[in-house]
């Protein structure tokens, strides 16, 4: 085999970086931006570590030509960045603010100047506030403002941007904003959890079918994080029985409406006693199930689980912090155990054979889909050696582990597209603020100076087919 890892990966590979708005923007107030979810969430006390806000984050809104500059350096393909829905329509309804477009007219074409393709993610979780003061996802509505707001970008940027992204993990809008709310908007409701999964899925549709019909050749995706979800004793019955549950509820609650137009009947009625499930009106898993041209994936740990034997807290170990509620709706019985390790500064464990695993399910699933890594990448405590640099030798090894376990899926047969590195810089990493780390460059958060990490030199060699 080569030992030259770009050599795994066809030419027309995309190799990319991503980001998203409230993580790395700021200018909250300015431009006509209106608040969303987040910047409520995070000016809450208590909300976020530190009380960090997105308020100020990267200034990537006042550092755009810089920003892209490094994107260029770098030699990506294609750049992954999300619109900040309140900053292109304040309030979630109406006529757009064009100072709001402007700035991402700007990013795009500045992308398309360096020769670099845009893939744009409409939705990364910044909820313009007066939709959820209207119910949030819960809300049937929020889908149908959510249609219209794609049908006016795939307007005005759709001559230029090619490849759109609905939703950016919907796992996390619905289960971490209202079940276990460690994500804005912070509320701890089971049932609406439940309500948020449908609406998104049907948000996802909606949307999907309008940029459709208004741009007919445009590449249409959907963003998941989906759980590597294995057994602590894979000869236990019970085991086994836990992870199908999880994988009903963290996955097949959203591949199944929206790749085969159904909600599996084991989720119904695991979730029996939590809702009726009477907000899935007739038509809307038809609706939900909308062509894609690729699947985005993000991936970064496994998760292991059992049935709970009664002692201790069962959702301790599920990656997911001490929050007032679980995510897991319905799934009170269920024990995560924490992986061996090694493990990420979240906490998270590393294990690219997960990557693979995950990425072979689907294609067995699902072989007609190309398939894209949207998300991939690590946070570490970068330290700030003598020489001025950050040696984040983990870091590499990770990436790299990864994007040859995409490789392994590639040789199987997977249809594999694209490789996104999360993420170009550091940035405000939700409710852990500016504490974890996961860019290739560093933020100095005191200068708003950038910095390139070895990760970053690393990478642009791969691209390059220099690196090994
Ligand atoms: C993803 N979890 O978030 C997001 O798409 C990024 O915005 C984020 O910065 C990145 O992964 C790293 O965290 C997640 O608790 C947040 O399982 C939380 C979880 C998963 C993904």
């Amino acid at each position: 085999m080569s030992t030259n890892l770009r050599d795994r990966f066809p030419d027309d590979f995309i190799w990319g970086s991503a980001t998203a708005s409230y993580q790395i923007e700021g200018a909250a107030k300015e431009g006509g931006r209106g608040p969303s979810i987040w910047d409520t969430f995070s000016h809450t006390p208590g909300k976020t570590l530190n009380g960090d806000t997105g308020d100020v984050a990267c200034d990537h809104y006042h550092r755009l030509n810089e920003d892209l500059g490094h994107i260029a350096d770098l030699g990506l393909d294609a750049y992954r960045f999300s619109i900040a829905w309140p900053r292109v329509q304040p309030s979630g309804i109406g006529p757009l603010n064009q100072e709001g477009v402007d700035f991402y007219e700007r990013l795009v074409d500045g992308l398309l100047e360096r020769g670099v393709q845009p893939v744009a993610t409409l939705y990364h979780w910044d909820l313009p506030q007066e939709l959820e003061d209207a119910g949030g996802w819960p809300a049937r509505d929020t889908a149908y403002r959510f249609a219209e707001y794609a049908e006016h970008m795939a307007r005005v940027l759709g001559d230029r941007v090619h490849t759109w992204t609905t939703l950016n993990e919907p796992w996390c809008s619905a289960y971490l904003g209202y079940a276990s709310g460690v994500h804005a908007p912070g509320r701890t409701e089971p049932a609406s959890a439940l309500a948020a999964v449908h609406h998104l899925n049907l948000a996802h549709g909606l949307a999907g079918r309008a940029i459709r019909a208004e741009l007919p050749g445009a590449r249409l995706s959907v963003t998941l994080n989906l759980h590597v979800v294995r057994p602590v004793d894979p000869g236990s019955e019970s085991d086994v029985e836990a992870v199908r549950r999880i994988d009903a509820i963290a996955n097949r609650a959203f591949l199944g409406p929206q790749l085969d137009a159904a909600y599996p009947q084991d989720l119904l009625d695991d979730t029996a006693h939590v809702t009726d499930w009477s907000f899935v009106h007739d038509g809307d898993t038809d609706m939900a199930c909308v062509p894609l041209d690729i699947l985005g994936v993000n991936y970064y740990s496994t998760k292991q689980v059992r049935l709970w034997d009664g002692s201790g807290d069962p959702s301790a170990n599920d990656g997911h912090g001490n929050a007032a509620g679980s995510p897991w709706v319905a799934a009170d019985d269920i024990e995560f155990v924490r992986p061996p390790g090694p493990y990420t500064a979240m906490g998270w464990d590393i294990d690219p054979s997960g990557m693979t695993e995950l990425l072979l399910r689907l294609h067995r699933e699902y072989p007609e889909l190309p398939l894209m890594i949207t998300e991939n990448g690590a946070a570490f405590d970068d330290v700030v050696s003598d020489d001025g640099a950050v040696h984040d030798a983990r870091r590499v090894d990770y990436v790299r582990d990864h994007i040859a376990a995409v490789a392994d899926a590639r040789d199987a047969g997977a249809d594999m597209r694209g490789y996104f590195l999360w993420s170009l810089m550091d940035n405000f990493e939700w409710s852990y603020g500016y504490d974890r780390r996961f860019g290739i460059i560093r933020v100095n958060y005191e200068t708003g100076e950038r910095m390139w990490k070895d990760s970053a030199y690393w990478y642009r060699d791969l691209i390059a087919g220099r690196a090994t």
